[in-house]
């Protein structure tokens, strides 16, 4: 007998997508919906995939809610499975955390939820299925997965956990554990959460970060969704990744090396622009286009970047009115390596930028100044702001501007 399971973890329901909204309003407006659409668009993949049952591991909410319409609106959207007998496991991750939370709403009694004390275990009985899992109490969790039960013979099993694994993925301290210790609890199928890229971390046995249904920002592009997992016979024997996101973000690289005009330069990045909206099948799109390569170009690109910026963005409005360029990054060379300036003999650009790069004083200044302008960007554009990356680009740049002025 085979049957079909849906494994997805970190729905953030309603995290803003603040990246966006510091650019364009309008545009932020219409990817403000995306992640609530992108969780309609689970709850009718599980019930178009005729599945048994819908596992979300960890991190429904982003965090405490704003006001109460959050928690209704899942509530609201796992009321179809309820209604359609399909059951819900889920655990708390950091985000959702017990003492995260300051008021929770009644699920239907088909969603259960794991414990925060200790791991515990539920059963399928119609389909011989034992699900292990644990809810986060605090933010930060250590020696939690030592709790996990022993594999049930004859059933098939699944570990529910929102984990950081070995931390190398980017993360630390959430329920830190090795794809070693997994492996000794014998079970059939780790349903991981937290990680927000895709992952089949091992498929004997299968340990899966789904990532998360909705990317949140330009760092996290791509398709995003969750796993179709299909069993026959007790055994797992399909997991396929679905595209679930109501809206999509793309890093679409352009080389552009040897090009000589600035409307060929347009004209190659709307060709990338329509591939990335094409590969999206309809949603909208919010792509960061970065030009690479070397280029006669060069210094003008670099200097009539913001006004490229808006030829580019009015080029991928003719492709589709949700096709948004995020931003446009200049990261082309020089056909060679900088010669003299022209008409730049009174002021040596060249040597000042140098002394300015190789001076602590200028360094620690600089550093003063990214960090009061870090402390006011959201979260999820500090890596933007990188000391020695800025230090090197704000050189290249100078030099560039200056040329790109006078040439
Ligand atoms: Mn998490």
């Amino acid at each position: 007998m085979g049957f079909t399971f849906i494994h997805a973890a970190d729905l953030h329901i309603d995290s803003p997508l603040a990246g966006l909204s510091l650019k364009d309003k309008a545009v932020a407006e219409r990817f403000a919906r995306a992640g609530r659409r992108a969780v309609e668009s689970l709850i009718a993949a599980t019930i178009d995939s005729n599945a048994a049952f819908l596992i979300v591991a960890g991190d429904v909410f982003d965090g405490d809610w704003k006001d109460v319409t959050t928690g209704l609106f899942f509530v609201r959207a796992i009321g179809a499975l309820h209604r359609e007998g399909i059951p819900t496991f889920v655990v708390k991750g950091n985000h959702d955390a017990e003492s995260v939370m300051s008021r929770d709403l009644p699920y239907p009694d088909t969603v259960r939820v794991f414990p925060s004390r200790t791991a515990a275990t539920f059963t399928l009985e119609s389909h011989r299925v034992a699900l292990h899992g644990r809810s986060f109490p605090h933010r930060l969790t250590a020696d939690f997965v030592e709790t996990y039960p022993a594999r049930r013979e004859g059933w098939l099993n699944i570990g529910v956990l929102h984990t950081s694994l070995d931390g190398t993925r980017g993360h630390q301290g959430y329920a830190p554990c090795s794809v070693e210790d997994l492996k000794r609890f014998g079970y059939d199928y780790w349903a991981l959460g937290h990680v927000h890229a895709s992952e089949i971390v091992c498929r004997d046995p299968w340990i899966v970060y789904p990532g998360n249904l909705q990317g949140r920002s330009v760092r996290e592009a791509g398709a995003k969704g969750a796993m179709r997992v299909t069993v026959e016979d007790g055994r797992i024997v399909n997991v396929t990744p679905i595209a679930l996101d109501g809206a999509r973000w793309a890093q679409v690289p352009v080389d552009v090396t040897g090009v000589e005009s600035e409307n060929d330069v347009v004209t190659r990045i709307a060709a990338g622009l329509a591939g990335a909206h094409a590969e999206g099948e309809g949603r909208p799109l919010a792509a960061r286009v970065t030009l690479t390569g070397a280029t006669s170009l060069h210094n003008r690109l670099v200097a009539r970047r913001e006004l490229l910026q808006d030829d580019v963005r009015a080029s991928g409005f003719r492709i589709a009115d949700d096709c948004w360029v995020e931003q446009l990054k200049v990261k082309t060379s020089p056909p060679c390596s900088p010669g003299p300036l022209p008409s730049a003999e009174s002021l040596d650009v060249e040597s000042l930028l140098a002394e300015a790069a190789g001076d602590p004083r200028f360094a620690e200044i600089l550093s003063e100044l990214i960090e009061t302008i870090r402390a006011k960007l959201p979260r999820d554009l500090h890596d933007d702001l990188d000391q020695s990356e800025t230090l090197r680009a704000l050189a290249d740049d100078g030099r560039a501007l200056r040329a790109g002025e006078l040439s």
